[in-house]
């Protein structure tokens, strides 16, 4: 039992699979849901209220010893926060903190932990402290909804950036990645849309609806769900009101609210609009959906003919003639769908620029900051029907690992071996090969889908015989016999069966030019910023709006100019840059059962995440390895304190001096640097603070010398 219910998972000396899971599930039983392996924490989601989150838990976690407290996710908080200060380690200044896990593992209640625990430990600024707090509980209004997997997924990635200067918190900034815009339009069975157009529908004062021109939510065909309960009416209700809280307290407008609200009620009119051919070649809207295009009109503020206009025909330009194509059935309903898609991600996209620029950091240019950055992206996802989204969130993940793998294995191998210390490898599942299927040039998954998007003519079936004729050899690789446009990758967390449908498509993502100036001349202000993007070099704009529209240009020019595809790819290349340079911490997620249910632990669910994570590797890297490696210069500049000698050479004769006055072994010595396991920072931590209490003694002894003298 005792062995069972050891904290640090990396003391042990006898482990194997099942030991490990067993471990694990007697604690979760216990509800002791974390569990350290060395540096890095294991989180099991509970699905339940723990009382582990308390004021007196946080405080009892500020600045505390690691060995001396159950492990906690306020433990890695407290990390992070105290290593950006300089006061754990030597190592970059910067921070980031990696969590990962499947859709539903708790990534998201992780970040928000993590964010409230940090802003604790930095009380500084408390306006700007409630102004990052409220900064999640927007985002996932507008960027979260329920799936079979999770009632409240994000179906977006963020990296937020933490920035300080000394200890305290000077502003934030939120990255965000690929918002799935289709869950707007189509949402599968058991699914819903965005949280916040049912918290606006509950929560929104009479006089208020009628201004917006909302009607009742079952009216609605982009709702899926039934609205539930009196009882889940009220929570969406209240919810609505947080979100209006949020957007005040974080520095919205009356009008940008206002206008936020109207676009949406546009979006939800828009989704009724229905067509049926008429005798001629023409489309017409159906009878019963006229007043529904009017609605729409009404919200968007754009007339009503233009509007038509831009659902029922393309315009192009011919060798300077203008060619009105008419829409079919199809298309006019994909036009619709476009629309909506294209305002809510824009409405989406303005909100993360609006909080960026509400939150910078406002000091003078030459200050320099420090910053921690949390990583929260959409958890490794496996459907019934898997699409470009969930091509796009998988190969997220895959990176995720690969730099865990990286930073776990690679790295500390490498330098064991250049160093010439005596080493065991271990092997682990080195998963570069799979990112190599996605993103090698010319012929990864991204490029080839570059390459048939590039075709106006190609299809989603072509797309899908280049890659069974590219990678049918490749072991990462499946081809699906069938008549639909099917192909399986087996990720690093399993084999996931792709539908090709619509992925060309996707990854286009253009924006028509009738329905950009159908925008543009909207009299909603907010509508026709999103979209003016192009205009604004003109400079016929004010300042100000000149300026809010060059970032909304900056985030969404690309989006025309380069595929979503490609555009992921960069973004992941810039944060895994950023991810490099700074010192890591993990923490990994786990999920206990399918169901989404309290005390319940389905040992085939949790093994299988054990495995694809690696972590009975990472117990015996932790456990026999060395996470800590200053370099001889590094570490001597900061502990020559423990030797009373400032003048100290930065050498290796210099370390071990160093180090024998402590009593600290286990340690080892390279040519260039040292090896550490992980608990001797915070024994060298302890001796530098006791050191550095005996230097106030001293100095209060000489102090009071000198006043007796005089
Ligand atoms: V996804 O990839 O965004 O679909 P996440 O983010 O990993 O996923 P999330 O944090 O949203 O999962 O957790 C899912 C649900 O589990 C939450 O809505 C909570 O109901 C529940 N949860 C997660 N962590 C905790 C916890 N520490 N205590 C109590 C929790 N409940
Ligand atoms: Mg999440």
């Amino acid at each position: 039992m005792e062995v069972l219910l050891h904290e640090d998972l990396a003391a042990l000396s006898d482990l194997d699979e099942q030991s490990l899971l067993e471990s694990l599930s007697q604690r979760f039983k216990q509800d002791r849901i974390y569990t350290y392996i060395g540096d890095i924490l294991v989180a099991i989601n509970p699905f339940k209220y723990l009382p582990l989150y308390e004021k007196e838990v946080s405080e009892r976690y500020k600045y505390h010893e690691k060995t001396k407290l159950p492990p906690h996710i306020f433990a890695v908080a407290d990390r992070a926060y105290q290593s950006m200060l300089g006061r754990l380690a030597t190592g970059p200044r910067n921070q980031c903190i990696v969590i990962s896990g499947e859709s539903g593992a708790g990534k998201t209640e992780s970040t928000k932990l993590l964010l409230r625990q940090i802003m604790e430990l930095c009380r500084a600024n408390s306006q700007l402290e409630q102004q990052i707090l409220q900064v999640n509980p927007l985002l996932e209004a507008f960027g979260n909804a329920q799936t079979v997997m999770n009632d409240n997924s994000s179906r977006f990635g963020k990296y937020i950036q933490l920035r300080f200067h000394n200890s305290s918190v000077k502003g934030a900034k939120i990255n965000e990645y690929l918002l799935e815009k289709s869950r707007v339009v189509h949402q599968d069975e058991g699914e819903r849309n965005f949280h916040i157009f049912y918290c606006m529908l509950a929560g929104i004062s009479p006089d208020d609806k009628d201004m917006y021109g909302l009607l009742d939510p079952t009216q609605y065909r982009y709702l899926n769900g039934r609205y539930g309960s009196e009882d889940i009416v009220r929570k969406w209700g209240e919810k609505y009101s947080e979100v209006c809280n949020a957007m005040d307290m974080v520095g919205f407008e009356e009008q940008e609210k206002v206008d936020m609200m109207t676009i949406l009620a546009g979006i939800l009119s828009l989704g009724n609009i229905m067509f049926e051919p008429t005798e001629t070649d023409a489309l017409r809207v159906t009878d019963k959906s006229m007043g529904w295009l009017k609605a729409t009109a009404g919200q968007f503020g754009v007339q009503e003919e233009e509007l038509l206009r831009s659902l029922t025909c393309t315009l192009s330009v011919t060798r300077g003639e203008a060619i009105r194509r008419l829409h079919n059935q199809q298309q006019a309903e994909d036009a619709r769908d476009s629309i909506a898609k294209v305002a809510y991600g824009r409405v989406f996209g303005w909100i993360v620029s609006k909080v960026n620029e509400l939150l910078a950091p406002n000091v003078d240019f030459d200050v320099e900051l420090s910053e921690i950055g949390i990583l929260d992206i959409f958890g490794f996802e496996n459907f019934a029907v898997n699409r470009f989204e969930q091509l796009c969130i998988n190969l997220a993940n895959e990176q995720l690992q690969y730099f865990f793998n990286h930073h776990i294995f690679l790295m500390e191998q490498i330098e064991y071996k250049e160093e010439g210390i005596e080493w065991e490898s271990i092997s682990f599942k080195d998963n570069k090969p799979i990112l190599d299927l996605f993103l090698t040039k010319p012929i990864g998954i991204l490029s080839l889908l570059d390459e048939q998007s590039a075709f106006p003519q190609a299809s989603d079936r072509d797309f899908v015989d280049k890659l069974n004729s590219k990678f049918k050899s490749s072991p990462h690789y499946e081809v699906v016999r069938s008549h639909s446009p099917l192909f399986t990758v087996v990720h690093y967390a399993g084999k996931v069966q792709y539908n090709g449908l619509g992925f060309l498509e996707k990854n286009r993502d253009t924006i028509p030019a009738s329905i950009r100036s159908l925008f543009i001349n909207s009299v909603t202000p907010l509508l026709s910023l999103l979209f003016a993007a192009t205009i604004s070099r003109t400079g016929t704009l004010m300042p100000r709006k000149a300026k809010l529209m060059q970032k909304a240009d900056d985030n969404f020019n690309s989006t025309r100019k380069q595929s979503v595809g490609a555009q992921f790819k960069h973004s992941l290349a810039v944060l895994m840059e950023k991810m490099f340079v700074a010192s890591p911490h993990f923490v990994r997620c786990i999920k206990p059962n399918g169901s989404k249910l309290p005390d319940q632990v389905d040992n085939k669910i949790v093994m299988d995440q054990l495995r694809y994570n690696g972590l009975l590797e990472t117990i015996r890297i932790r456990r026999d390895g060395f996470s800590w490696r200053p370099s001889f210069k590094e570490f001597a500049q900061r502990y020559n304190i423990l030797l009373i000698k400032p003048d100290l050479p930065l050498t290796k004769e210099s370390c071990m001096s160093i180090l024998n006055t402590t009593k600290i072994h286990g340690w080892k010595c390279g040519s260039s640097r040292m090896f550490f396991k992980y608990w001797h920072q915070e024994e060298l931590a302890r001796l530098l603070e006791r050191l550095g209490k005996a230097a106030v003694v001293i100095q209060k002894d000489y102090r009071s010398l000198r006043c007796r003298r005089k």
